[in-house]
């Protein structure tokens, strides 16, 4: 097993390199204040930052390369950045060097209505490809909660979920085909319009979620699916984080299928219901179950949320409440999907992504509060129940910052444990990236975190991509 990169074996961005990749995508594109340097240095994960000792923004497939021919030349790291929005630090960069902005790559190339494929750049902002689908009656539904600002290069790397996920299933159960450029500059295009493709390794499946540590996505062929014409949605709330846990699997047990099935305990909903002033009806309760059907015909789709709501009812539930019109349904969204940075808003914090068997999610939510009510430390937890899917976010609240430092680590430790002693993982959606690498062992066997160390030798011998992401040190 390869050691990591020594430090010392990194190039710097010297006046030669940042002259060369002038030369590669242009003077224009090329930023090297520090002051424009500043925002490349961070993403959504916590109050991390790095300094970046330059930024490009190439346009297209051929500057791409050719930054990349720069950087191996002088062996100087390079981080792609999309959208910025990441939580696990996939964005940043740790060592310096060139961060690779692919924001000007952001074109819809084009929406193919006869087989249902999309063909976009990397840079084009999630919610802009839903909204042009739903324009011509197609729907593309992987919907992380950051839709408006994220790009589908980002969800690609990251294999991003979202609330709709339950039904409809990730990033890469849409990604048909990619282009991307490897370390060397080199151009691969695995896959295409094809809905079928066994020719050889499944090479675009293997760079969805590999985090930007293999190659840089720059062009994306996506899988549509017909917009269904009835969407309902309906909150129910439960008087315990368990029995709001436990009607999950009752749902699927009943035979019903969601199109999305939300847990959120009450300080979740409550902090980014007064996040966004938007008032949410049942907040007072423990915790919350948020359920939504579609089809194409109204009744089935209300047949289904009346269904669904007697079986929330037999378990537990207190109330079945549904909004009045289309405007709540999207404002009860809208705060569903402000929970994590209303999260963030309230207190210095930490966010986990556990995900379980979905029956486990009872014993997990159980766990989780034991775990940090013994070390007196406060959790809110939510995310998409569905799935299994569990964000934790520690919360520092005003415990003082030596405390909150010696019992962070073992707090993580013990939920991370304890979701794979379920027969989870350690993250669901949000990548391992650098704030969770050093947890990967916990989670993966020696002889995993190996293949994985070979595939990523295989495609990027000078590990200049990405580097101190995914694997542990
Ligand atoms: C969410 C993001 C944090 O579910 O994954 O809101
Ligand atoms: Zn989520």
């Amino acid at each position: 097993v390869a050691e990591e990169t020594p430090r010392s074996s990194f190039g710097k961005a010297t006046p030669a390199v940042v002259e060369a990749l002038r030369a590669a995508c242009g003077p224009a594109h090329v930023i090297t204040s520090a002051e424009e340097r500043r925002p490349y240095g961070k993403d959504e994960t916590e109050d991390l930052w790095f300094d970046p000792e330059v930024v490009v923004r190439p346009r297209t497939t051929a500057e791409v390369s050719a930054v990349m021919r720069v950087a191996t030349e002088h062996r100087v790291p390079v981080t792609p950045r999309a959208g910025g929005t990441g939580l696990s630090g996939g964005a940043l960069p740790v060592r310096g060097g060139i961060v690779l902005s692919i924001d000007r790559m952001n074109a819809i190339l084009e929406i193919d209505r006869e087989n249902l494929v999309a063909v976009v750049e990397p840079g084009v902002v999630t919610q802009k490809l839903q909204e042009a689908c739903e324009a011509v009656g197609l729907y593309y539904p992987p919907d992380p909660a950051s839709r408006g600002s994220c790009t589908l290069g980002g969800n690609v790397a990251e294999n991003a979920g979202g609330p709709h996920a339950a039904k409809y299933g990730v990033t890469k159960d849409f990604v048909l085909g990619l282009e991307a450029v490897l370390p060397d500059g080199g151009v691969v295009r695995p896959g295409g319009k094809l809905l079928k493709n066994r020719t050889g390794y499944s090479l675009a499946q293997l760079l969805v979620g590999s985090e930007g540590t293999l190659a840089i996505v720059t062009k994306i062929w996506l899988k549509l699916i017909p917009l269904p014409r009835v969407r309902r949605c309906m909150l129910v709330p439960f008087p315990s984080l368990e029995s709001a846990a436990a009607g999950v699997s009752r749902i699927y047990r009943a035979g019903l299928y969601p199109s999305a099935l939300e847990f959120m305990e009450r300080n979740a909903i409550r902090f980014a219901s007064e996040h966004l002033r938007i008032p949410v009806p049942g907040g007072d309760a423990e915790a919350l179950l948020l359920l939504e059907f579609d089809g194409n015909r109204e009744d089935a789709v209300e047949a289904d949320l009346e269904r669904a709501g007697e079986v929330c009812l037999e378990a537990g539930g207190i109330d079945c409440l549904l909004p009045d019109g289309p405007t709540k349904q999207e404002d009860l969204w809208k705060v569903r999907r402000a929970i994590g940075e209303a999260v963030k808003k309230t207190s210095v914090y930490k966010e986990e992504d556990t995900v379980v068997p979905r029956a486990a999610l009872p014993a997990l939510v159980r766990g989780v509060k034991e775990i940090c009510g013994k070390a007196g430390i406060s959790v809110v937890c939510y995310g998409h129940a569905g799935d299994g899917n569990l964000h934790c976010n520690v919360l520092r609240m005003d415990m003082d910052e030596k405390a909150w430092n010696e019992r962070l680590p073992g707090v993580v430790e013990e939920i991370f444990r304890l979701t794979v002693s379920l027969g989870g993982m350690i993250s669901g959606e949000h990548g391992i990236g650098w704030s969770q690498r050093r947890y990967l062992p916990l989670a993966l066997p020696p002889e995993e975190i190996a293949a994985m160390r070979a595939i990523k030798r295989a495609f990027d011998p000078l590990g200049i991509l990405n580097p101190d992401k995914m694997l542990p040190e």
